[in-house]
């Protein structure tokens, strides 16, 4: 093996993460963290300018509440969250998110970000909880606040978070390594903020051979928030909620400003809207298919149906729309001014978020203003920020918390100053950036709370450590052993490479737990079965090899959203019921049932490494 040096650093708060989340956090516990005399420190697998979800921008802030203006209250953002989830949130944390969220949108603002205002100087809306921007560099400017407030010295950049340190049940830092030199790093800290966002092509994603690698969802978030939680023993929530986005088909650009901004329709082959001609279908999933907007999944389905009974392709008619709105134009010349702003509007969103559409569009002479562009259901994605709702249990506020939501500091997960924020953070949903850093900050407060009430110096024991080191390094080692075992460094007898290990992990998925090629559809046979495969993978898994710190950094990515995969197929089988149809589909259990209007919970026990199911009352606040 190679030499790794072993860089040790002491903290008092340590973030994990450096995406929307991280940010917030940094923000506010810099600030408390000055008043208290504590170190904050912040480790982030990328550069946090341009990491996580919104690497390559963002074209819309998804939840601005507008309680100043008495738009909206916290109520009303609690029952959209709660309709849209189909009844399975926690109430307390969408509103402690949401009473706070506006003052991340107002700093976001004065940071310099620009918001599209109206003549009268009011931010547009996309929707009712949605707001323009032209947010090309939204992470960065969000990621400069966080790096000017927290400190460049008290930020790792590039290094690669495996495993949490849990000691006595208590977190107390975390490991990992540089993915640029040859060292390990061991972080010891009062409390652990967990902000390493969602996951990543655990499922086949549609997007095969030269397409290999485009998703919606970042490729780099890949399923550590999940590891790192539920390794350290936290119990994990909605871990059945995956998320299911529908995008512009191959190439994921948003819908958003489409349906919510243009008014765009949705049309099959045969011209019909299937949210019309389908919507008796939604009597089958009452109450919450009655409610308005439809909740995501129900839209999902609803156009699911029309492609499985073969009336595909769905496109999303943005000829039609851009003529309509230019068409209500008073004469010809405002007709045409107004088609020239439609048309630039229409490629900055996607150019502002998601470049690649934009390409395909230019590749394939799209011209919105002409031609329509088909639209379809990704893969699944667990992302606990947007229209999923799969994280780790956290505490709640005290002042809204039902007592069985609440131990002590917000945010905290089960295990004692292990916390958790946006992406990490589940039955939450519908945060989205600007909710992320918002309840980013909430958490870092809480864990500032937590050090200061736990002064005492982290310790963890050396030999633990050492052991620790030798296992996350070994897929150099088994790597470097084997490597002329044959003549193709990708086929060899004695190790698996991350790639082809990441294949089966997608096949098992995609085939038993309710995949694109399976049309979301699974039972408890085949999700019995996909966890047998599991077992053997996870065997295997022991067998990863890594010929650089890169391929190193893949290995570890795959073992993270194995785990993530595990707990997903456990929830799935555990909740007896098709609740969220158009994300995924019980054959065996095809209704919602009135006694499953409850968290379908799960724990891995690190002593005894067996997990446990457990049913957690629905309590609502609002
Ligand atoms: O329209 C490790 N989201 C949108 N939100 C909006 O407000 N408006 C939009 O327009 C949005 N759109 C959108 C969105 C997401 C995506 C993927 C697309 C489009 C294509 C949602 C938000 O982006 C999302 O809610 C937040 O970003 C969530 O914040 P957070 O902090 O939970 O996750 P992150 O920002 O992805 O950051 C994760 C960080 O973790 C790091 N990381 N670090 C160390 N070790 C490891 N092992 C790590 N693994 C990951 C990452 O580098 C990153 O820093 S729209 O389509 O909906
Ligand atoms: P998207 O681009 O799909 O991520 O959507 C951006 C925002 O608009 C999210 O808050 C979505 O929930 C919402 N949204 C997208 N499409 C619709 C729709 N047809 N009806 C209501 N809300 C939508």
């Amino acid at each position: 093996m190679p030499n790794f040096e072993t860089v040790e650093v002491k903290t008092d708060v340590l973030i994990l993460g450096g995406g929307m989340a991280a940010c917030g956090a940094a923000v506010e516990a810099s600030y408390w963290a000055k008043k208290n005399n504590l170190k904050v420190t912040l480790v982030d697998k990328a550069a946090m300018d341009r990491s996580g979800a919104v690497a390559m921008g963002l074209s819309a802030i998804n939840q601005y509440v507008d309680v100043n203006t008495g738009k909206n209250t916290i109520n009303d953002y609690v029952d959209y969250v709660r309709n849209d989830l189909m009844g399975i949130t926690r109430e307390d944390l969408v509103a402690n998110i949401a009473r706070h969220v506006d003052s991340s949108v107002h700093l976001f603002e004065k940071w310099g970000l620009p918001i599209w205002k109206d003549a009268d100087g009011a931010y547009v809306h996309e929707g009712r909880w949605q707001l323009m921007i032209n947010g090309e560099s939204y992470k960065v400017i969000v990621a400069e606040a966080a790096k000017n407030a927290i400190g460049i010295d008290n930020i790792y950049e590039r290094v690669f978070i495996t495993d949490p340190l849990i000691k006595d049940g208590k977190c107390v830092g975390a490991v990992g390594f540089s993915v640029r030199e040859n060292k390990f790093y061991v972080f010891k800290a009062k409390s652990v903020l967990c902000t390493m966002g969602g996951a990543v092509h655990v499922f086949k994603p549609r997007s095969s051979g030269e397409g290999l690698g485009r998703s919606w969802y970042p490729p780099f978030n890949s399923g550590a928030s999940a590891y790192f939680t539920i390794r350290g023993g936290a119990e994990m929530t909605c871990q059945e909620v995956r998320f299911i986005p529908v995008r512009f088909k191959d190439a994921y650009g948003p819908v958003g400003a489409w349906f919510l901004l243009f008014k765009s329709r949705a049309t099959n082959c045969l011209g019909e809207n299937y949210m019309e001609t389908n919507r008796p279908e939604l009597d089958n999933w009452k109450p919450y298919g009655m409610v308005k907007p439809v909740p995501a999944n129900l839209r999902n389905w609803l156009m699911m149906l029309d492609v499985t009974a073969g009336n595909g392709p769905i496109f999303m008619r943005t000829e039609e729309a851009i003529a309509k709105i230019a068409d209500a134009s008073p004469d010809e010349k405002t007709k045409k001014k107004k088609l020239k702003e439609l048309e630039a509007e229409a490629w900055e969103d996607f150019l502002d978020m998601t470049i690649s559409q934009a390409i395909l569009w230019a590749a394939t002479n799209t011209a919105p203003e002409e031609k329509p562009s088909e639209i379809a259901a990704c893969e699944p994605y667990f992302i606990g920020s947007h229209s999923g709702a799969s994280g780790a249990w956290v505490s709640g506020p005290e002042d809204i918390a039902h007592k069985d939501y609440f131990w002590g500091y917000p945010n905290m997960t089960t295990v004692e100053g292990m916390f958790a924020a946006g992406d990490a953070s589940g039955a939450s949903s519908h945060k989205f950036s600007s909710g992320s850093h918002a309840e980013g900050r909430i958490a870092a407060k809480g864990a500032i709370s937590y050090a200061v009430d736990h002064a005492g110096e982290p310790t963890f024991d050396d030999a633990e450590l050492e052991e620790m080191k030798k296992r996350i390094l070994l897929p150099l080692d088994v790597f470097e052993e084997n490597k002329g075992a044959t003549t193709d460094p990708d086929i060899n007898p004695n190790y698996i490479r991350p790639k082809m290990y990441m294949f089966r992990l997608q096949k098992i998925m995609d085939e038993y737990a309710g995949g694109v090629s399976t049309n979301f559809t699974t039972n408890k046979h085949l999700l019995e079965r996909g966890l047998e495969l599991l077992d053997f993978l996870k065997e295997d898994s022991e067998k990863l090899a890594a010929e650089d710190l890169h391929e190193l950094m893949r290995c570890w990515e795959n073992v993270h959203r194995t785990w993530q995969a595990e707990a997903h197929i456990r929830t799935i089988l555990f909740r007896e019921e098709t609740r969220w149809p158009g994300y995924y589909f019980r054959a065996d259990c095809p209704s919602m049932k009135a006694d499953w209007e409850v968290f379908a919970n799960c724990k891995w026990d690190p002593k005894t490494g067996k997990w446990e199911m457990i049913k957690r009352d629905m309590h609502r606040v609002y």
